[in-house]
């Protein structure tokens, strides 16, 4: 009668309709097993044997029914926490779960990182997921759109030497599908309706599946959704296969999902899935649902448990007698106890590997690997542009811009995406003009030379394009996209902070995304105002997992953007505008090989009596000051430019400190909680006995950046200010 969950899973995919007898007990096993985990772990909980517990109870007939159209580690899956039924149908184990809900070494999801139901597992295709609910959906998206491109390009997945794609395995097939759950209540993430945009333009194989139980924690379905019926909402996204059904019931289920996973492997377009459940018990063991639903409410919704309906059905219809089910209830019992128990011995993680997998343990962005700076070897392209190194000038736009020309050109993996970064979405337009290639020109003419497929406009959504991203590169692609202006990062926010930079770390080291965000930062431009003057690095650099970059000048940008691009870690590239098209900072082209490794800063200029930490637009305005302070105070300045921000070069650092005793910290961001906090309180706290004189801090007043230039002026930090800081702390 048992079958074991592999095998099942053949017998049970193979009828098109109409499902055997044999197939509805092994329904009937799979969704038993999950709510009998969920019972152990509830039981585990109240015996604080473990932390936290969510259930998947009323949604086990959409899981399984999921699991049964679909591929097991062919077909790609973004679950969130309600899916343990559709997990354990795909193949994960009780054994699995109860690793995780016990925090164990040996979890395979994340090495007791992650709370249980927070599923993963590279072999089946399971990635990793966060507790924020709705940002998996753009990693699906993402996720379709490189399966597609692997697929039309498939020497695009060998590996290659010499950067991140010698540590990332590519596997595609050409026609797997996508699936993506969430609850009800999720969709009223903005993330949601970005992925169903996405999707539905570029006719992905994504199959939706909403899980609506009719309740957000305490929210019921008609305050998150206008009109209470999600499906109602999407009805008119283009390309998609929707079908709303029965999810109690796990046979209606299946032929739901066969429907919907025929249209995305045809490759007709996304599918949408809306399976009415319900909710068993309260959202999770911190909730009581006694508080909000009347107890007619509660016993209406019992009779619709899926459990309680397929258990009276296999009796029904003579399937199985009582005793049948009895036994086999016990069974199921006996498995998951003895699972439980061998968890409970199992053996914790270790504290001295905590940091793990915060960044990649394979390719180090601070290592030699990367110092080609002083000897940049030219390679010998058979392009018409000119890519070996030349006398003439160039500025930062125009050396980011030859980087980017270049590592496309050398690796196609690279997808260049974002809003206006095309040179025109039309492509038949560019017959008759030039392009545009971002508002600032830096990704001019990338579509030109490497077409519509691997450098296109984003929709006007910056979590789509960050979220797309993770999505590209968890499958082995390098997305460097760009956000238009630092001042819009926010709405990507969440993706940075809880998905980009978290990934690896979470999933123990199981996936990984590196890619590089390139943003354009700073003030400084006279009438850029609140929302075109920005900075914030700070609140980048206070992010594990996140390499935070800020060349000074178009060599650096050049050589650092080069690195970016080839590490194994994401990394946000802060570019600041105003020194774009400055005439002080720029530098012949270098060669297509040139790199700058992270973490060493550069000396800008020598000096013997004070330090002067910086970077990005308060370089060339230190310099102004440090030559003034020389000049008319015959005081000497040694200027650090850090270069990168995470990491940052110690080091570097020290060595200056100890040598003059004095030392300030610059920045253009708003002083309190900024960048130079950190450096000051390190420097306070190593070097104490080397400094002579307290450490300074200088950055913008505290306040955002206003339109009228004498205003922006005295909000800003100016080559005064930095002469009056150097000369005030040298007489201390
Ligand atoms: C972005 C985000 N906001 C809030 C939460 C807290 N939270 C966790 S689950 C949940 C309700 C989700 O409801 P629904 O999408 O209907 O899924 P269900 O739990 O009902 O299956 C909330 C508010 C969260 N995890 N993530
Ligand atoms: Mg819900």
């Amino acid at each position: 009668m048992e079958l074991a969950a592999s095998s099942a899973r053949e017998s049970l995919s193979a009828a098109a309709a109409g499902l055997s007898p044999r197939q509805l007990v092994e329904i009937y096993r799979l969704m038993l097993l999950s709510r009998r985990v969920d019972d152990r772990e509830i039981l585990l909980k109240r015996q604080q044997k473990i932390y936290f517990q969510i259930s998947g109870a009323g949604h086990e007939a959409l899981g399984v029914g999921a699991a049964m159209a679909m591929r097991p580690g062919y077909d790609w899956f973004f679950p969130y926490y309600r899916d343990r039924a559709l997990c354990l149908a795909l193949g994960f184990t009780p054994a699995d779960m109860m690793l995780q809900a016990v925090g164990a070494a040996t979890d395979p999801a994340s090495g007791g990182r992650q709370m249980p139901t927070h599923w993963g597992s590279r072999a089946l295709n399971i990635v990793s997921l966060s507790s924020s609910t709705g940002t998996q959906l753009l990693h699906a998206v993402g996720c379709a759109e490189a399966g597609r491109y692997f697929s039309l390009h498939p020497e695009t997945a060998d590996k290659a030497d010499g950067d991140y794609r010698a540590f990332r395995d590519v596997t595609f097939h050409g026609d797997e599908v996508v699936y993506a759950s969430i609850g009800e209540g999720s969709t009223s993430q903005g993330e949601f309706w970005e992925a169903l945009n996405t999707a539905s333009n570029k006719k992905l194989p994504v199959l939706f599946c909403v899980e609506d139980n009719g309740y957000a924690i305490s929210t019921p379905v008609e305050v998150s959704t206008p009109g209470g019926n999600i499906s109602r909402l999407v009805a008119n996204f283009p390309n998609f296969f929707f079908i709303e059904v029965d999810g109690t019931d796990p046979e209606v289920s299946f032929h739901a999902f066969q429907a919907a996973v025929a249209h995305c492997r045809a490759g007709l377009g996304p599918a949408f899935v809306h399976g009415h459940c319900m909710r068993a018990y309260s959202h999770s063991l911190s909730d009581d649902d006694r508080l909000y639903r009347p107890q007619a409410e509660r016993e209406a919704d019992a009779l619709r448990d899926p459990l309680v309906k397929m258990r009276a059905r296999l009796l029904r219809e003579s399937i199985l007698t009582e005793h049948e089910l009895i036994a086999l209830e016990h069974a199921l019992e006996q498995e998951i106890l003895a699972a439980a128990d061998r968890a409970l011995e199992a053996p914790l993680p270790l504290v001295s590997e905590i940091t793990r997998h915060v960044y990649s343990d394979d390719l180090d962005p601070t290592s030699s690997a990367f110092a080609t700076e002083q000897h940049a070897a030219p390679v010998s392209v058979t392009d018409k542009e000119k890519v070996s190194p030349d006398a003439k000038s160039r500025t930062m736009a125009d050396l980011i811009n030859a980087c980017l020309h270049d590592e496309m050109r050398r690796d196609p993996r690279i997808v260049v995406y974002g809003q206006d970064v095309a040179d025109a979405s039309r492509e038949a337009a560019l017959a008759e003009v030039k392009g545009k290639g971002g508002v600032f020109k830096l990704t001019a003419g990338l579509q030109t030379e490497f077409g519509s497929e691997r450098v296109f406009n984003s929709p006007l959504a910056e979590a789509n394009i960050v979220g797309r991203a993770i999505g590209y590169a968890l499958r082995g692609m390098k997305p460097v996209v760009e956000i238009q202006f630092f001042d819009y990062i926010w709405p990507a926010m969440h993706q940075i902070h809880n998905e980009l930079s978290l990934l690896r770390w979470r999933s123990n080291g199981q996936w990984a995304c590196p890619i590089v965000i390139r943003v354009p930062i700073g003030g400084y431009l006279t009438g850029g105002s609140i929302y075109h003057s920005q900075s914030g690095e700070s609140i980048f650099t206070h992010i594990p997992g996140l390499r935070v970059v800020m060349p000074s000048n178009a060599l650096d940008a050049n050589g650092l953007l080069r690195t970016a691009i080839r590490c194994d870690d994401p990394v946000l590239f802060l570019e600041h505008k105003r020194l774009y098209r400055e005439t002080h900072d720029r530098a012949p082209y270098p060669g297509p090989d040139f790199a700058i490794p992270f973490g060493k800063a550069r000396i800008v200029r020598p000096g013997s009596d004070l330090t002067l930490i910086t970077y990005g637009a308060l370089v060339p305005r230190s310099l102004q000051a440090a030559e003034r302070a020389k000049r008319e105070h015959n005081i000497d300045v040694e200027i650090l430019d850090l270069r990168t921000l995470n990491p940052y070069d110690w080091e570097s650092i020290a060595t200056s400190v100890t040598k003059t005793s004095r030392v300030i910290v610059a920045h253009e961001d708003m002083i309190s909680w900024g960048y130079g906090a950190e450096i000051a309180a390190r420097i306070a706290d190593e070097l104490f006995d080397s400094l002579d004189a307290p450490v300074r801090r200088i950055g913008a007043m505290d306040t955002f950046v206003a339109y009228q230039p004498i205003l922006e002026d005295a909000i800003l930090p100016q080559p005064d200010t930095i002469l009056k800081a150097i000369v005030d702390l040298k007489a201390f």
